[in-house]
Parts: structure tokens; C-alpha cells; sequence
């Protein structure tokens, strides 16, 4: 049986030793959440009974406190803003929190809300809980991607960009028969809050178009799975379907045949699965077909889709993942960074109601290092949706511990207006939060087991974006290891919130990102590896200097983002440290902010990186007696990876930018 991730018995029993009293409306005594919840209970007093657990007073207390979870469905007419009938309400999700010493009462006015409810006094330490409290998300969309393929691809594997086994929902090129795995995940993804699973790869092969038509009925029992939970399902489609499924002659949005074949498809879809949540779409994107052929905007396609879907309150999540990936690396106008702004910022106010645009968090592609999109600043009048990658494609591919709660929570507290708007943050802007996940079949779901950390962190920060990413890992910490001394978990807390930094300090440098080995693998430093390549990811390194010149006197990128971010990112005396490759190209010798020049950055924070690794390492052996063995040795052999490849990637960048400058190191270290 997999790894009971942040729901261990011992956690659960906590909640066991209350008594506890589901008051619920008879009209929705049956409701598959409110079933869920009853078994819940159930599951949790049987592990009260049966376990020894830490948050226990006595074992022979008498008098237990008593739980009640209320559901107070709204009466009568609402006036919920018209745009909830598509994205739902945030408040629907909140729950109210009311305690006495001997009482603690949830209440919400959903199933939802109250499953929330109670999973979060997980969370809580129920015996300093303040008398009343109101938790609400700060989106009503909560939501993972997939990019699970139903058979083995022969470059990337099933999971494109998985690092954590096979898929858990597929196998063979079909669903699973036995979809335990899914109801376990299911139930982990309900403690967090989240309400929005899309099951299938954006990168959309034969037999996953499929999903939607032929093999509907295989979608509905996943779909059935994570309803119990209060999770809607959506499938990734294919721009192209109503050719290669259909067999019609175009994919033309504006040709009327194809939005018949759209909406006949769709009724067929809501007549099985009357909740399905609708679909994700990435279109003209790495090969993927879309309007472009047919001489229509992005606005024209999702509007086509989000038509065919309205009339079952289905959304459309379309992303603005949009550049060329077949450029000239000779050509030096285009800029890939651009692209997202050039191709959706335009069409701002023109996307239908139940149409959302997907914007990764950077213009380039998931790096440890890059600035926010600046598209998210300039479509006031649009659904947005902010994705991250959860799976860590660009951080260690789950083979190096990188908690990236901490990267997340800067990036949704950042902001586009520091003097004119300051308390506008980028997590007040979408609709919708989305973020390919990392599970799999692997036996702690992750691969690397502190990696279930970045799923916890994701779930925790989509409800509360302004939620300390440092707490959210003392939580995680706490709920996963409660059999551990504090002082370990202290210990755990300590490498893991130092994580993301030191990732970044042994890889690429000052936010000029990749540096990876090109292709299915992007793991691993292959520093020149993209640089005659068409896919628009250069450092443009020669022998003078290093970046990329998005100023004014360059890709002129900078001016995507509002004047005053734009002055600051263009002018290298305010642009910041960590952003300056990302925006200028500048000579080895240019002094940062921090005092040193940018080659003996690269030199110091090298060396800085691996000798972090070796510290966690060590640290870790000196954890030995204190943590399961099983994840003890899964961790240290994970470390011996990160170690081994820290070093890779530390003496190669060195090496290289010392070739390149002729620059030696002021400490003297060896480089090769
Ligand atoms: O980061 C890139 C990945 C691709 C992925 C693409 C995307 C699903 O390397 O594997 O394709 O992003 O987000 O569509």
C-alpha cells in the first residue's frame, strides 16, 4: 500500500477522540461528500481506538470534547454575481470554525466546505483554537494538471516530465481497472482543498483524444472517484479532434460544422458525467494543432470551446503557453519570452465568460529563477489562471530535495505596481490556480519522499496564498513524521526551506535559466546545450560577457510590464541581482548589487551550493535513528544523486565561464 503521506493513522486518530455529529439538511444526507464524510469519521475513531498517538491526553480520558459539522445551505434567492454560474464562489468552499472548551463546531453551507473543515483541524492545535474563525480560498478554481499519457511514450515515458513512476490513472493505453490509487490521491488532494483534477497529458496522443468520445465511459469512473471528494474532473483535448475524431474536413473555429461537432461532443460528454469540469487545451504550442492554421486568434478558439461547453457550466482552461519553438537561433529580434504577451494580451476583454487563459508563472517555462509574466498584468478584463509545476522538471526532477513552497509564496506576492498598487499581489489576479502535479505509482507518490512537501505546499498556498511557506512545512512536517522528535523535524525544516536556494545557487546563474541537457531529459548541466537550438533559450555567453538583453536596447521585453516595473527591470543600477541575466547582457567584471562581480558570483555561489548539499547530507546521516528506515534510505540515496550532480554542475559552470573570461577565481579554488 502506498506511503499515507500527510494522513498517517497516528494524524488522523487526533480526530478519532472527538465525538462527533454530522447535522446535515435530510436533502443532502445522501450526498457523495457528505458519505465520504461519514466514513471519514468512522475511519478516524477506529484509528483513535487502535493507535497510540502524541496529541493524546491520557489514555484513560473519559470526557471527550464533541464535534459538530454543520451544514447551513443558503435559503431562498442568492445573489451570487453571475460570473459564479461558470467559476464557482469561493465561499461555497469556506468554513467557520466555533469552539467552547468542550465543543468545536464546523459549519458551511456545502459538503464541500465542511470536508474542508474538518480536515483542517489536522492542522489546528485543537486546544488553542480561537472562538470563532472564517477560512475562505482565495479562488474558487484549486486545480492539478496531469500530463499522464495512457501508454509508455517512447521519449518521455508515460508521465511526460514524471519522476515519480507510472501513471495512476493508466496502464496498457486505458484506464485502470483497480483505481485505488486514485481514491487515495483523492483524498489527499480533499485535505488541501483542492477541487479540480485534469487526468490526461496537454500534449494530446491518439488514444487520449479518445478519453472524450469513445471512452467517455472509462473518464466517468474517475470522474465518479473523485466526486465522493468534491473534485470535478476535466479531460485535455485536442485542438484537432473534429478532424481526427470526427473525420470533418477542418478544425476552422468559425466553420459551423466544427462547433456542432463541438457541442454534440460535449452533450455526450455531461449526458454520463452531468458534472464533468470541462477541459484544458494547449493549442498552437509545440505542435499541437490549433486556430493559427485557419488564420483565427486564440480568442476565437477558446471562445468556440467555451460555447459548445456553456450550456453545461463547463469551462475552458486554454493556455497562453504560445511561442515558436522552431526559431532561428541566428535571429536575434525574436524573443520567446515575448510571445505569451504578444499573442493574448491583445485580445484582453474578447474571451467568453467560462473561458479562463492559463499563463505559466514566467514567460519562459518553469525555471527556479525567472521574472512573473507580465501578461497577467495586462488582460485586466479576462479570466486568468496562474500555473505552476509541481512535478519537477526544472528543479531536480525529484532525485534533488527542492521545497518550492517557498518560491511559490514570493511569486504570489509579487507584485506589478510597488509605489501605485502595492497591495495588489499576483495571487489576487486569477480565477483559477493550476499546476501539473508530481504523483505517480511510486510507493511514496512523489519518488522522492520530501517531495509530497511541494504538494502539501501547492494545496495549502492555492486556499491561502498569504500563508507563510515556512509554516505550511512545519505542518506538512508535523502531520507526515509524528512519531519523529521535534528536533529532527527542526532539522528537516531547516534543509528543506533552504532548498530552492541552493538549487539555485549550483545551477544556472542570475536568472538566465536551462543550462540543461536539451530534450527529454533537462536534468543535468549541458550549459551551451540549447544554444544553437531552435527552442528560444539562449545565455548568448562569449568571452566579454553573459545574458540576455531585454532592455530597450535589445528584445525591448521589458516593456510588457506597467512603466514603473519596466524602468526598473530596464535600468541596471535598479534591475535586481537574482533577474540580471534574465534581463541584460553585462561583462563578467559588472559589480551586483551584493559587492561582487557577476564571474566571481558564479564562482562563489557554486561552491556555496555543493558545500549545502554536502552539509544536508551529512546532516541527514546524523538523522539516521530517528526517521523510518525506509524513507531514511530512499532519502540518502536521493542525496547521493543531488550530491553527485551538485559537483557536475558546480565544476562544469565554473570551468566553462573561467574558459569563457579568463577570469580566475579570487579564492583560488580548483577549477578544471
Ligand atoms: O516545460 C515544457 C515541457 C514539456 C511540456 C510543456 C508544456 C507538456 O518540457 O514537456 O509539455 O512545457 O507546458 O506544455
Amino acid at each position: 500500500s502506498p506511503h499515507p503521506a500527510w494522513l498517517p493513522p497516528t494524524t488522523l486518530a487526533r480526530l478519532g477522540d472527538l465525538t462527533t455529529t454530522l447535522d446535515i439538511p435530510p436533502h443532502l444526507a445522501d450526498h457523495p461528500v457528505i458519505t465520504t464524510l461519514r466514513s471519514e469519521i468512522t475511519h478516524a475513531a477506529h484509528n483513535a481506538t487502535t493507535t497510540e498517538h502524541p496529541g493524546r491526553a491520557s489514555a484513560t480520558t473519559t470526557t471527550s470534547r464533541t464535534l459538530t459539522l454543520r451544514l447551513t445551505p443558503p435559503t431562498g434567492a442568492t445573489n451570487q454575481p453571475a460570473s459564479t454560474q461558470f467559476l464557482g464562489d469561493p465561499h461555497d468552499d469556506a468554513y467557520t470554525l466555533t469552539t467552547t472548551p468542550d465543543t468545536i463546531t464546523v459549519t458551511g453551507r456545502t459538503p464541500n466546505a465542511l470536508l474542508y473543515g474538518y480536515f483542517a483541524l489536522l492542522r489546528h492545535d485543537l486546544t488553542t483554537l480561537p472562538p470563532t474563525s472564517k477560512h475562505t480560498p482565495a479562488t474558487a478554481i484549486r486545480m492539478l494538471d496531469h500530463w499522464d499519457n495512457l501508454s509508455v511514450h517512447p521519449v518521455m515515458g508515460q508521465i511526460e516530465r514524471g519522476y515519480a513512476g507510472d501513471s495512476i490513472f493508466y496502464t496498457n493505453g486505458a484506464v485502470r481497472e483497480n483505481l485505488t490509487r486514485v481514491a487515495d490521491y483523492a483524498r489527499l488532494l480533499a485535505s488541501l482543498g483542492i477541487n479540480h483534477v485534469a487526468i490526461n497529458n496537454v500534449n494530446v496522443e491518439r488514444d487520449a483524444a479518445r478519453l472524450l468520445t469513445d471512452n467517455i465511459n472509462d473518464v466517468a469512473r474517475i470522474a465518479a472517484i473523485f466526486r465522493n471528494w468534491g473534485i470535478r474532473t476535466h479531460l485535455s483535448v485536442s485542438f484537432g479532434s473534429p478532424m481526427s475524431l470526427g473525420g470533418l474536413t477542418s478544425n476552422d473555429p468559425l466553420d459551423p460544422q466544427v462547433r456542432q461537432w463541438w457541442a454534440d461532443t460535449f452533450t455526450a460528454v455531461y449526458s454520463v458525467i452531468p458534472d464533468f469540469g470541462g477541459i484544458v487545451i494547449k493549442a498552437d504550442s509545440e505542435g499541437q494543432p490549433g486556430p493559427f492554421a485557419y488564420g483565427r486568434t486564440h480568442a476565437d478558439g477558446a471562445n468556440m470551446l467555451a460555447e459548445a461547453l456553456a450550456p453545461h457550466h463547463g469551462i475552458v482552461h486554454w493556455r497562453a503557453f504560445v511561442y515558436n519553438h522552431t526559431q532561428d537561433w541566428r535571429d536575434r529580434t525574436t524573443d520567446r519570452a515575448r510571445a505569451a504577451y504578444e499573442h493574448f494580451a491583445p485580445h484582453d476583454g474578447t474571451f467568453a465568460d467560462n473561458a479562463i487563459v492559463q499563463i505559466k508563472f514566467g514567460p519562459m517555462d518553469f525555471q527556479a529563477r525567472e521574472p512573473i509574466s507580465p501578461t497577467f498584468a495586462a488582460m485586466p478584463h479576462t479570466n486568468l489562471s496562474l500555473e505552476f509545476q509541481v512535478t519537477q522538471e526544472y528543479t531536480g526532477q525529484q532525485r534533488h530535495i527542492c521545497y518550492l513552497g517557498t518560491q511559490w509564496s514570493e511569486i504570489m506576492r509579487f507584485t506589478f505596481w510597488p509605489t501605485s498598487n502595492p497591495h495588489t499581489t499576483l495571487a489576487d489576479i486569477p480565477v483559477s490556480f493550476t499546476a501539473v502535479s508530481n504523483v505517480g505509482m511510486s510507493a511514496y507518490w512523489t519518488g522522492h519522499p520530501l517531495a509530497q512537501a511541494n504538494l502539501y505546499a501547492y494545496g495549502r498556498l492555492t486556499w491561502d496564498p498569504t500563508a507563510d511557506p515556512g509554516d505550511i512545512l512545519t505542518e506538512w512536517l508535523t502531520l507526515t513524521f509524528p512519531h519523529t522528535p521535534a528536533a529532527t523535524r527542526t532539522t528537516l525544516h531547516h534543509i528543506m526551506a533552504s532548498s530552492w536556494d541552493t538549487y539555485e545557487k549550483y545551477t544556472a546563474p542570475l536568472g538566465v535559466g536551462f543550462m540543461v541537457s536539451p530534450g527529454a531529459a533537462h536534468y543535468g548541466p549541458h550549459i551551451d546545450g540549447y544554444e544553437y537550438s531552435p527552442w528560444g533559450t539562449y545565455h548568448f555567453a562569449d568571452r566579454d560577457g553573459v545574458g540576455v538583453d531585454r532592455t530597450r536596447t535589445g528584445t525591448r521585453f521589458v516593456d510588457q510590464y506597467p512603466p514603473e516595473l519596466a524602468d526598473q527591470y530596464n535600468n541596471l543600477d535598479t534591475c535586481p541581482d537574482e533577474l540580471v541575466l534574465f534581463f541584460h547582457h553585462v561583462p563578467y567584471t559588472h559589480v551586483l548589487h551584493s559587492g561582487k562581480t557577476v564571474i566571481q558570483h558564479i564562482y562563489d555561489t557554486h561552491f556555496e551550493g555543493v558545500d549545502k548539499v554536502l552539509d544536508y547530507q551529512r546532516t541527514w546521516d546524523n538523522l539516521r535513528d530517528t526517521i523510518p528506515t525506509a524513507v531514511f534510505e530512499e532519502v540518502s540515496t536521493r542525496l547521493t544523486e543531488q550530491v553527485r550532480c551538485a559537483h557536475e554542475w558546480r565544476d562544469q559552470m565554473c570551468t566553462y565561464f573561467f574558459r569563457k573570461s579568463g577570469i580566475p577565481d579570487t579564492h583560488g579554488r580548483t577549477i578544471y
